[in-house]
């Protein structure tokens, strides 16, 4: 997390941490960080590095393969994502959008109406007091004086909460670590190299168009070897990521929605920065992969009209677009004929939560941790249906957001093994 949050209508300033550079140093990350947030003119976009586009960037980053056969937490099968590296920056690690049709609106609703509620910690907490039974999407949306209230919110945190007052972690500000969100980053991270991965921090972070953040590193962690996990949401950002200190000149990254990115090896403690929010589509529309039909299928097969979406069989509809050798992840507790016949509002409901409770059993049956528990609550949602979907849809069709997670301590200290 930046020191300086996000930037936009003066409910969070740009408190930008290092700004110490030395007289005779250029810092570079505050250059290219106000190139890029201009609006009169506006920059020249053009060396920004598209990974949907590698074939104009080759001399910039390098595809490699991941392997796995299963396509878990709503992310298709590993093996099908275009994983990539930038060359400027060792241990950063770029897949473009591997969600399924779907896993996006799960994740984009978990962010609005769940994260943002007590006991979690918000921005808002220093300008009010929240009902604790209520999450912020829920008073947004009532009639009372802070309606429309989900428009103030800049960033969440989960798990173990970090304090800007004390510029640390706070270990008796522990609260659950969403299961579903540890067990869809513990499955990245596995799939790239960390099978140990332990989430114990998260920051989600909600940007509106206006929306900045500063040039920063995130150090706070006391093991810095273990990746950060961003996954992104909605509007389109400019990534800067540049190196150890800000002299060295950042490159500029679109992230799109569904994208997510990895910061290990010597860029997890490299300057980064996001000095751009751009609107996709048109005023009130999200990107088109967050449109309701076109969520649920696969542009390559473009079967988004005639179809009976409670009869759509996910499974194989996917199935039909991923690889051969993909299977399916077994649900523990639903017989597979069963998981095969959901339709697509239970796709949210039924198999990433199935995976979660799945996930809780193995973290807690390996760590025989019960007090704590790993963020073991139940994640079951409501049923997302089309009509639902709307009104998130209105709001992310203004704002990014960003998750992020990391592991704060070393493995075999992890909150985990505080339980005892
Ligand atoms: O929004 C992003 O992509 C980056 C967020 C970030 O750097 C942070 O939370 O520290």
């Amino acid at each position: 997390m930046a020191d300086g949050t996000i930037d936009s209508d003066g409910l969070n300033a740009d408190l930008c941490s290092d700004k110490k550079v030395s007289r005779d140093r250029v810092d570079f990350v505050r250059e290219e960080y106000k190139r890029y947030k201009r609006k009169k003119p506006p920059p020249d976009f053009s060396e920004v590095i598209d990974f949907q586009d590698p074939t104009s960037f080759r001399g910039h980053v390098e595809k490699f393969e991941v392997g796995g056969i299963h396509s878990k937490f709503g992310l298709r099968c590993s093996s099908e994502w275009r994983a990539y590296k930038l060359k400027s920056c060792p241990g950063l690690m770029f897949i473009v959008n591997p969600f399924l049709p779907g896993g996006q609106h799960y994740w984009i609703k978990r962010c609005m109406e769940d994260f943002p509620r007590k006991p979690n910690v918000c921005n808002l907490d220093a300008h009010m007091t929240l009902d604790p039974e209520k999450s912020v999407w829920e008073i947004s949306n009532s009639s009372g004086e802070n309606r429309g209230l989900m428009d103030r919110l800049r960033w969440v945190h989960l798990g173990y909460h970090f304090d800007y007052n004390v510029v640390d972690y706070k270990p008796e500000r522990y609260y659950d670590f969403p299961l579903d969100l540890a067990g869809m980053t513990r499955h990245i991270a596995s799939t790239i190299g960390y099978p140990d991965y332990s989430p114990e921090a998260g920051i989600v972070n909600y940007y509106p168009l206006g929306g900045t953040m500063g040039g920063h590193t995130d150090h706070y962690e006391s093991d810095l070897s273990w990746p950060l996990i961003s996954l992104s949401f909605g509007q389109t950002a400019i990534f800067l990521i540049g190196g150890a200190t800000r002299d060295i000149r950042p490159e500029a990254l679109y992230i799109r929605s569904g994208d997510i990115l990895i910061m290990s090896g010597q860029s997890r403690t490299a300057f980064h920065a996001v000095p751009r929010i751009i609107k996709v589509g048109d005023e009130y529309e999200p990107p088109p992969c967050l449109k309701w039909p076109n969520g649920l299928f696969d542009d390559k097969t473009n079967k988004t009209t005639g179809v009976n979406l409670d009869e759509l069989d996910v499974r194989d509809k996917n199935t039909a677009i991923l690889d051969k050798n993909c299977a399916s992840t077994n649900i523990v507790g639903g017989n597979d004929t069963e998981s095969n016949k959901c339709s697509v509002e239970e796709f949210c409901n039924y198999k990433i939560c199935s995976e979660s409770e799945h996930f809780s059993f193995e973290a807690n049956k390996s760590s025989g941790c019960n007090k704590l528990d790993f963020g073991a609550k139940s994640t079951r949602m409501k049923s997302l249906n089309a009509e639902e979907w709307k009104k998130f849809e209105v709001y992310i069709s203004k704002t990014r957001i960003n998750i992020n997670v990391r592991q704060v301590h070393e493995q075999g200290k992890t909150m985990n093994s505080f339980c005892q």
